[in-house]
């Protein structure tokens, strides 16, 4: 088998890490029957082959061609690859895989008449692929890859694109009926922020904070109509399933115990956290939130639209959510801030290369002794702890709690000459996540699986193909895998759950 000798050396190279390790694989054990232990994908990350079976382009392709850093081809070949992949997976103990379908695979232009054969075939196989090995898919509708046709006209800014997106929701609830957990978008916040405030996904705008609100809300009214869309479905043709969203929630703590400081973080956590927590979960924005929100927008000359049945759209779907998926990776640091809007971001590994300052929102500021990776993101898993905590806390609405992505982008060394990857600080990091997962679960919160970010190596959107984050290892030129020592761990604590249960 695939055991190299020095497995029990990657538990236990160092005293201190060994006892942090053995405490953590002694308390998996008190996980329930059931618990979700996977990884996570996305399509266009993964799949490579974008050109072939009509598929058509997203938002990503003339725009990576013309940045000219990276491309989106072959990335991880999973389009052909999948069952090596899903066959690694089930040999390492995972029982679950997140996956996502590619919209202009099914909708080359996104709002098609009729569906592409090829496309469809290859979901329904790669389901099946999932079946056969045990491996349950969990998978989102949108991540990152909006049509380009419908991205050229605005994207989540125009309503075009939200009910083109419902009618390929609807589609896709219909036909892959084998599916039985569904994700409507992942993380409504990256989009909004990534493409109108911090302007390193297309189409780059620096702190377009109009388009930067109105992006998060037409986000969730898509959502919701997805989500109302598969329950009302679900009563008449029974499909059997759940469907959630799935955010990213970053916290922001006061750089200082000044009042000053500690209304910037308000502000910051109201506009990355909040406003989307309360539309999914509260089906309304709070006075509090909505306050914070508006001194925000006054601040930078923005608006927000809410058209005419929205928040009805959002109350409806706010009870009727199954799950949520929580991805975490850092937490932040925010200081008052009174100047203009400024921002640059490390998208290359070279650390101390960030800073962003947000006009009536507050700064970013370095917090010594707290560990940051390469490309200067925190690493403070007691921010996971206070997430799940506060939103258990918050949100009476919130339905059950995956933690959908957690892991570490790293500059992974190659393969030894046993063809083993090390990666103890990959393993570090998650074992320091799941430590206080394992917390929280114990205080009472709610959370019922965990998928590392990311399954195998792929292509990071704005870091390109160094910023490693997988259990696989890729050598992207041959697209030979192969096993990182986070894996041969993954799958210890992974034998050591099912051994308890
Ligand atoms: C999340 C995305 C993923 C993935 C991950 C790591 O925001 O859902 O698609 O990319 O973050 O981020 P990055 O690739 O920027 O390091």
């Amino acid at each position: 088998t695939r055991e190299p000798p020095e497995r029990k050396r990657t538990i236990s190279n160092s005293e201190t890490r060994g006892c942090m390790h053995m405490s953590l694989l002694n308390r998996v054990q008190q996980l329930p029957k059931g618990f979700v232990w996977g990884a996570a994908t996305a399509a266009y990350q993964t799949e490579g082959s974008t050109k072939v079976a009509g598929k058509g382009k997203t938002m990503w392709d003339d725009y990576l061609v013309a940045q000219g850093r990276f491309l989106p081809d072959p990335a991880s070949d999973f389009y052909n690859r999948y069952e090596e992949d899903i066959r690694l997976s089930a040999e390492h103990g995972l029982n679950a895989i997140r996956v996502s379908i590619a919209w202009t695979r099914i909708f080359p232009n996104g709002d098609d008449a009729e569906p592409l054969a090829e496309g469809v075939k290859h979901y329904h196989e790669l389901f099946a692929c999932c079946k056969k090995y045990g491996v349950e898919p969990y998978v989102s509708l949108h991540h990152f890859d909006s049509p380009a046709a419908l991205f050229n006209q605005g994207d989540w800014l125009n309503r075009k694109t939200v009910d083109a997106y419902v009618r390929y929701a609807e589609f896709c609830f219909r036909e892959f009926r084998e599916v039985k957990n569904w994700f409507t978008i992942n993380e409504l916040i990256s989009l909004s922020h990534s493409q109108y405030i911090q302007g390193n996904f297309p189409p780059n705008h620096h702190f377009d904070v109009t388009s930067g609100i109105q992006s998060q809300h037409n986000e969730l009214v898509a959502h919701a109509r997805a989500v109302n869309l598969y329950k009302d479905l679900d009563e008449t043709e029974h499909l059997g399933g759940r469907i959630g969203m799935v955010n990213v929630l970053t916290p922001a703590y006061p750089a200082t115990d000044s009042p000053a400081d500690q209304h910037a973080a308000d502000l910051y956590n109201a506009f990355y956290t909040d406003f989307i927590m309360d539309g999914a979960f509260l089906g309304h924005y709070s006075a509090h939130t909505l306050s914070l929100i508006n001194e925000i927008l006054r601040a930078n000359n923005a608006t927000l639209t809410v058209e005419d049945g929205d928040m009805e759209e959002l109350a409806k779907a706010a009870p009727r959510n199954d799950m949520f998926g929580l991805n975490y990776y850092q937490s932040t640091f925010i200081a008052a801030y009174d100047g203009e809007s400024t921002n640059s971001f490390n998208g290359t590994g070279d650390k101390g290369t960030s800073c962003f300052k947000f006009k009536g929102v507050g700064q970013q500021v370095d917090m010594p002794g707290i560990p940051t990776t390469d490309w200067d993101w925190l690493i403070y898993p007691q921010g996971l702890y206070d997430t799940l905590k506060h939103i258990s806390a918050t949100y009476p609405n919130l339905p059950v709690i995956y933690i959908t992505e957690n892991g570490l982008g790293h500059k992974d060394p190659e393969p030894d000459a046993n063809g083993i990857v090390a990666d103890p600080e990959r393993i570090d990091f998650v074992d320091q996540h799941m430590e206080k997962v394992l917390q929280a679960r114990a205080e009472g919160v709610d959370v019922q699986g965990y998928f590392i970010w990311s399954l195998q190596d792929q292509f990071s959107w704005a870091n390109g193909y160094d910023k490693r984050y997988g259990l696989f290892y890729i050598d992207f030129d041959t697209q030979k895998r192969y096993i990182k020592q986070s894996a041969l761990w993954y799958k210890e604590l992974a034998d050591t759950m099912a051994d308890a249960q």
